[in-house]
């Protein structure tokens, strides 16, 4: 969709929700995780990749409270850290993520270590912290707005894991129930930041485009996990059975 004359406020959010239909909601694995078509494999392997993306997040909204000069608008959006990191030690989202990875049959190491982390979601989430780094604290903070969609995943894995997988410990759905109000709330206020900033058609245009660019991180981190755990084609599977690809931070 072309933006060719601005958008009242409702038709842009429209056309922000309408990007629904890119969501990762309908990717391959998580219809295959949705109908209880996963292996365990599929699952621990989703779970521990999925760990890069969620300790990452505290990073990238800091990056955007770093470029960000308004105290009102950081003193909202510190809760999104505090969501991941937790108050006191034990506690938050990060932590729920750890349970999560215990009740599916991972260690906190084998998560801790990112040693599971696949080339493919480490680079999509990278692109992700990079972005916040460098883009408008407006169109980083902005570039949340999936979480349109993200109450709807998060009822969809309450709704259908337990049924298909009781091998999966109770303990491991906290994290999940949790972001239901979570995310609810950030979208409130991300909304509210995109209908107030993007006003031209240009910028209109421009934050559909960084929408899809977001959409195309989680996208994209689901088929690195499919290459791996659904068509056993992990990187340099050609050459050897081992994980030989880079585990670390570099910078
Ligand atoms: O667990 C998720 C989370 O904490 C966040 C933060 C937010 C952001 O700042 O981009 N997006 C997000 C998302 C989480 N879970 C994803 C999922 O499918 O479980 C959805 C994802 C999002 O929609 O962006």
């Amino acid at each position: 969709m072309i933006i060719t004359e601005a958008l009242s406020a409702d038709a842009f959010e429209q056309a922000l929700r309408d990007k629904g239909d890119y969501y990762h909601i309908h990717h391959p694995y998580h219809v295959a995780m949705h109908s209880g078509d996963a292996t365990p494999e599929q699952i621990r392997g989703w779970v521990a990749n999925r760990f890069y993306y969620q300790t990452n997040i505290p990073l990238k909204d800091a990056a955007i409270m770093a470029n960000c000069p308004d105290p009102a608008v950081r003193r909202k959006w510190v809760q999104r850290i505090l969501d991941h990191d937790g108050i006191g030690d034990g506690e938050g989202g990060i932590e729920a993520w750890l349970q999560l990875g215990e009740a599916v049959g991972l260690s906190r190491e084998a998560l801790l270590s990112e040693r599971l982390v696949l080339p493919g979601v480490r680079f999509a989430v990278d692109a992700y912290v990079n972005f916040a780094r460098r883009a408008r604290w407006e169109e980083a903070a902005c570039s949340s707005l999936t979480e349109l969609f993200a109450p709807q995943i998060h009822q969809s894995r309450l709704d259908s894991w337990p049924q298909h997988y009781p091998w999966i410990k109770e303990e491991g759905y906290f994290y999940f129930r949790s972001r239901l109000s979570q995310a609810r709330r950030d979208v409130e206020h991300g909304l509210e930041l995109a209908l107030e900033t993007f006003k031209t058609a240009e910028q209109q245009n421009r934050m559909l485009e960084i929408l899809q660019f977001k959409l195309d991180i989680l996208w994209t981190m689901l088929d690195a996990m499919t290459m791996a755990y659904s068509l056993q084609r992990p990187p340099y599977h050609t050459v050897t059975d081992a994980a030989a690809w880079h585990t670390t931070r570099l910078v």
